[in-house]
């Protein structure tokens, strides 16, 4: 067993942290206050090539893999978690293309979500179909050299700006999840409307709905074959959901660093607040619960990049990485108390930020579903 980074992947660690903390802090308040979508910071981090860690050189991306994937994304998240939400965009599709497209669709399609110049997305949730994907209504059906898309998706990262990514419909309802086909579309064409929908928090990411109405994707745009999506989706699932582990871990730390912060700092009963014990009791569990988390995020890199079966590995870390934020932004709001409550200081938002960590990308109870029925042998998650 190795703990050490490469220097390799030190260097790409600090490059990212050198971003956050020089592009990205400085206005990362006013930017949540104002819920500016920060489309110049996304193509300066396509441009850095955070987009592209885990896509192979020929395609435009470095191929340092998923541990500098993971890397990136928490430095991200850990000074503003709504921007990570971006290299999830951009990659979740990019891998998915990798994975399934032809040379054709890879060389197309995967360079310009690596570089930013397409704003990506993945369109999965429907009003109806959350935690149960195969529940989608959306239908593609066959004219010609096209299929026509009809129906609405729900809470789409990047919905109201993206101009190209997946698309999941069932193009043979009667055949169940075996009937879910997967496309690329350019959500340039007609057939598209958006709607912006307010949430409480990554204020900074935009999402919405995207509603298709004859939308026509060209037959050349589908991912393997028809009835090959359900495949397609819980593939990129597991890829996705990693990244969003790993930006769950930089709010665990940055809440941490505020805490511990403002305990060296505040001064009570003449005392400094960290001098007590109630407070060293949060401090210690929330390293206990970061470290731990980012112990089982790393372990679900390094065997992604190993390319060893790791659906299992990646539920246990989401799960944990999401229930630390949480607990983090949780004690750590109890610790600064009114300066945590306020809006004037960035705790709550680390607090709000948290709170999408248990409901994206299979939510904690959806995680907790994949762990206990593998343990029990009801339904094995590496497979
Ligand atoms: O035997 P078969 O051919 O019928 O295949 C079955 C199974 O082997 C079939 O799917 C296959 N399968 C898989 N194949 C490869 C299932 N899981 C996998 C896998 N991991 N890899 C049906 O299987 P099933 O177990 O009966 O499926 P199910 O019960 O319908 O669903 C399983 C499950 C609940 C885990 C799944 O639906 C799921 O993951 N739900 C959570 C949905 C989710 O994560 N949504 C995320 C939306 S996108 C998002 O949140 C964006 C956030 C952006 C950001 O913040 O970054």
């Amino acid at each position: 067993m190795d703990f050490d980074l490469s220097e390799e992947l030190i260097a790409v660690r600090e490059l990212a942290r050198e971003f956050a903390e020089k592009e990205i802090a400085p206005t990362a308040a006013k930017d949540d206050k104002e819920r500016n979508f920060r489309g110049d910071l996304v193509k300066k981090m396509g441009e850095l090539g955070f987009y592209g860690c885990v896509i192979p050189e020929e395609y435009g991306g470095s191929g340092l893999g998923f541990l500098a994937m993971v890397l990136v994304t928490e430095e991200i998240a850990r000074v503003h978690s709504a921007m990570r939400v971006a290299i999830n965009m951009q990659m979740g599709p990019a891998l998915a293309l990798l994975q399934f497209g032809t040379e054709e669709q890879k060389k197309k399609w995967i360079p310009p979500l690596v570089k930013g110049d397409v704003i990506g997305c993945f369109a999965i949730t429907e009003p109806d179909a959350g935690s149960d994907v195969s529940a989608m209504r959306t239908t593609a059906t066959k004219d010609g050299g096209d299929y026509v898309v009809n129906g609405n998706k729900i809470w789409i990262s990047n919905a109201p700006v993206t101009n190209g990514g997946l698309v999941y419909a069932y193009t043979d309802r009667g055949q169940k999840h075996r009937g879910m086909t997967a496309f690329y579309a350019d959500l340039t064409q007609p057939g598209v409307t958006r709607k912006a929908l307010d949430t409480l928090g990554a204020l900074c990411s935009p999402i919405g709905e995207l509603t298709f109405e004859n939308f026509r994707i060209p037959a050349a745009n589908r991912l393997g074959n028809e009835g090959d999506g359900f495949k397609v989706c819980m593939w990129q699932l597991n890829q996705t959901r990693l990244n969003c582990a790993a930006g769950a871990l930089g709010v665990a730390r940055a809440a941490k660093e505020a805490a511990v912060n403002y305990c060296n700092q505040r001064v009570q009963f003449g005392q400094k607040i960290g001098e007590f014990q109630m407070n060293q009791d949060m401090i210690a569990q929330m390293i206990v619960h970061e470290e731990a988390a980012r112990l089982l995020v790393y372990r679900a890199a390094w065997l992604a990049d190993q390319k060893k079966p790791n659906n299992l590995e990646t539920s246990i870390a989401k799960y944990t990485a999401a229930e630390a934020a949480n607990f983090a932004a949780d004690a750590a709001m109890k610790i600064l108390g009114a300066y945590g409550y306020s809006t004037e200081f960035p705790v709550e938002r680390y607090y709000r930020d948290a709170k999408s960590y248990q409901i994206v990308e299979g939510s904690s109870n959806i995680q907790k579903m994949i762990i206990a029925q593998d343990a029990l042998g009801y339904r094995k998650a590496n497979r």
